[in-house]
């Protein structure tokens, strides 16, 4: 969908938006945690016996399931174990600054109380409650901002939306009805009940035209002018630019944008699904997509018990273990002078460069261009202010640290100029 180049192509659309104020928290956020929850926990990837390859909150489509047998699920769900204070204190543990949730996938369940379905969470489970509810009661008390996740086009459970074509005929789908009925009365719902919603996260853009994702961005605005829209409301409509699942763009990108990212292989919760991504790994990834401009949506997909995973519970603990030693380069920064170095990543604010070096040199000697407009007159360790030597010549300067890596996961080198106000 979007990738290096064609988000590149969405920047230049949104021209001047850039600017806009509405995105300044968005912009020095840097981290956040999506969550895909829904029935798919229960089945959890497995179908009559068989394990349904592919991701697991899409069992319903892959297994080709009638919606009155998908449907029974519901009456099985009760995710007693949920605790929404534990899941918004992980978030904050693991340095994210906004949370996503799925308030309805494309199976088309509603993870909150909706008066205009009775295919709810409160009305058709044993577990009665509004985990929406009582998430946004928790992001608020531990000041986490809120988005949630709609998926505004595919909804396999209503008969006019759009996927679902065991159940009904496509060529009869009242697809604008289901949009201008359904949709916004849910959406009006979901930004009148729970406070401030930080952002709506669109998804699949199949079939909606630009007059009906225009009208979804407005009636968003509308109910409430600062949530911000991402761009899979589709043609190249919304706020801030989504790219495709896991991509990572090759350079930098200047744009407002976000890259969505799995832990494992699946985005809702798969039983079988063992494949975890290293907190090595997923470090250098927020790092890599942070000096080059976007933000790091990282997924847990919580069991049918409520729980998060503790596989992905270890690795978030571990990612905000780093932040809390390097987070000064990660927060509030932007892309950093060194884009094409090889060697290293940067980011920088005003008056520092931060030089993030995963594999560090056996002899502990870099050299870096004397960069234009921005004098490095002091090198030093941002996790423990150590000072580094720093040799320096007319057109590059050569960074002297020790000889073993200071930290295996990436070491956060600052430069700083004598005169800061020459610098970024
Ligand atoms: C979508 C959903 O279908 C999926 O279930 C999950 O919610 C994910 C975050 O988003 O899947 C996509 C959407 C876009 C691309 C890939 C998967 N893409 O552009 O490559």
């Amino acid at each position: 969908m979007v990738d290096g180049g064609a988000i590149r192509q969405e920047a230049q659309q949104r021209a001047g938006v850039r600017e806009d104020p509405r995105l300044d928290w968005f912009r020095d956020a840097k981290f956040g945690l999506f969550i895909h929850w829904g029935l798919y926990a229960i089945p959890a990837g497995v179908w009559n016996g068989r394990q349904i390859p592919g991701i697991g909150e899409w069992i319903m489509q892959h297994a080709r399931i009638p919606v009155a047998d998908y449907e029974r699920l519901a009456g099985q769900f009760n995710p007693e174990l949920f605790d929404a204070a534990r899941w918004v204190s992980l978030a904050r543990d693991a340095g994210m600054q906004y949370l996503v949730i799925t308030a309805k996938h494309h199976d088309g369940f509603c993870m909150f109380d909706s008066a205009l379905t009775d295919y709810d969470i409160v009305g058709a489970t044993p577990f009665g409650r509004d985990p929406l509810k009582e998430l946004a009661a928790e992001c608020e008390r531990q000041g986490l901002k809120l988005g949630f996740y709609y998926s505004q086009t595919q909804d396999w459970h209503h008969p006019d939306g759009d996927g679902n074509d065991w159940d009904y005929d496509e060529a009869h789908k009242d697809f604008a009805g289901y949009i201008e009925h359904y949709v916004k009365p849910q959406m009006r719902e979901l930004l009148t009940n729970y406070g401030p919603i930080c952002l709506i996260w669109f998804d699949t853009p199949r079939r909606i035209t630009a007059e009906q994702s225009r009208s979804l961005v407005d009636f968003v605005h509308a109910l409430q002018p600062d949530c911000l829209v991402n761009g899979r409301i589709g043609n190249m409509l919304g706020d801030y630019a989504e790219t495709r699942d896991n991509a990572i763009p090759d350079a930098a990108v200047d744009a407002d944008w976000e890259v969505p990212a799995t832990i494992n292989d699946t985005w809702g919760f798969k039983a079988h699904d063992h494949n975890w991504k290293s907190p090595q790994e997923l470090i250098r990834k927020l790092v890599d997509v942070t000096s080059k401009g976007g933000n790091y949506l990282l997924n847990v997909g919580p069991t049918a018990e409520g729980l998060i995973p503790q596989p992905s519970v270890d690795r978030l603990l571990a990612m905000g273990e780093w932040l809390r030693r390097s987070g000064a380069s990660i927060y509030g920064t932007r892309p950093g002078p060194l884009q094409e170095a090889g060697w290293c990543r940067s980011t920088q604010r005003p008056g520092k460069i931060y030089l993030h070096v995963f594999d560090w040199p056996a002899d502990g000697r870099m050299s870096i261009p004397a960069f234009p407009g921005a004098a490095a007159d002091r090198a030093s360790l941002l996790a423990t202010g150590e000072p580094l030597d720093l040799l320096r010549s007319a057109t590059t300067s050569t960074i002297v640290g020790p000889t073993m890596s200071p930290d295996a996961i990436d070491t956060v080198i600052v430069l700083e100029a004598d005169r800061p106000a020459g610098m970024a």
